[in-house]
């Protein structure tokens, strides 16, 4: 039996996801590839209004409450991925499970402290949530088969139209979920057989700075063999 791509666009705030995921949409339909564009969160559910309204600080949540939140949002739609793949559907995901990860494991408790032989005052970080715990709720989740992260500087991005208008996004923030991602990245490429880089599995960094065209073009050349080749593997899950 052959089944569709999972493709998930991975990246920082303003680094185009949402531009090149449309692109990469229009170029699949021209050549008559059914597809099925997802965003994650999806705003549009009971959990994804409440996701929202965290987002615009319209609400306040308990950090383990909007991180399992958003896992769910993702939960609620894990059968509809499973059927559509296997219907023959090509998915492009805005965002998944790596996002979930390394947002709410970048989120940090600074303490200040003034050592007595010293006027200055030292600034300790500690995550407010183990990466592990981040992890388990999307253990089991459908596996992407390919994911590409668009990578772009916090300073590159904070020049895009919209930096600064949600929760998150603060460059500090930033700079510490573009280490979650490499983190995420690096084992994905070294992981064990169990892991997403199984039977071929890729993560592949994209350079996400440069013109609309050429991060499309690569993103292209990428999608292009999976999309025109046979997958006859099981839909994998992640992390198991
Ligand atoms: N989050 C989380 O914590 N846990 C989770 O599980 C999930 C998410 C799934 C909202 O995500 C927040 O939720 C996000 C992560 C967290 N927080 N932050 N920070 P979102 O995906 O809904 O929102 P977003 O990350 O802010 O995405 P965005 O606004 O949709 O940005 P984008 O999709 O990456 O970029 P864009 O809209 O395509 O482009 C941004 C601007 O740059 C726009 O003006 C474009 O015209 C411009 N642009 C795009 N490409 C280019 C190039 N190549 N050159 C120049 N300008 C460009």
């Amino acid at each position: 039996m052959t089944r569709a791509p999972f493709i998930v666009i991975e990246g920082l705030d303003r680094s185009g996801k949402t531009t090149q995921t449309s692109l990469l949409q229009a170029r699949l339909e021209r050549e008559g590839i059914s597809t099925k564009l997802m965003k994650f969160p999806d705003r549009t559910t009971t959990i994804g209004q409440m996701i929202d309204s965290y987002l615009k600080s319209t609400s306040e949540l308990d950090d383990h409450v909007i991180h399992l939140l958003f896992s769910a949002n993702r939960w609620e739609m894990a059968s509809t991925i499973e059927t559509l793949l296997n219907e023959g559907t090509t998915i492009i995901c805005d965002r998944y499970a790596f996002s979930g990860i390394a947002f709410s494991a970048s989120k940090v408790t600074t303490t200040t402290t003034t050592p007595s032989s010293s006027s200055s005052t030292d600034a300790t970080t500690v995550p407010k949530l183990p990466f592990e715990w981040c992890r388990a709720p999307d253990v089991g989740l459908p596996a992407p088969d390919l994911v590409l992260f668009l990578d772009i500087s916090p300073e590159q991005a904070r020049l895009r139209g919209g930096y600064g208008e949600e929760r998150y996004e603060k460059e500090e923030m930033q700079a510490r979920v573009r280490q979650a991602f490499k983190r995420l990245g690096d084992e994905t490429r070294t992981s064990s057989p169990t892991g997403v880089a199984a039977s071929g599995k890729q993560w592949l960094v994209v350079d996400a700075g440069r013109e609309r065209d050429e991060v499309s073009a690569e993103m292209w050349s990428h999608v292009e063999l999976l999309v025109k080749g046979t997958l006859t593997s099981p839909i994998g899950k992640l992390w198991n």
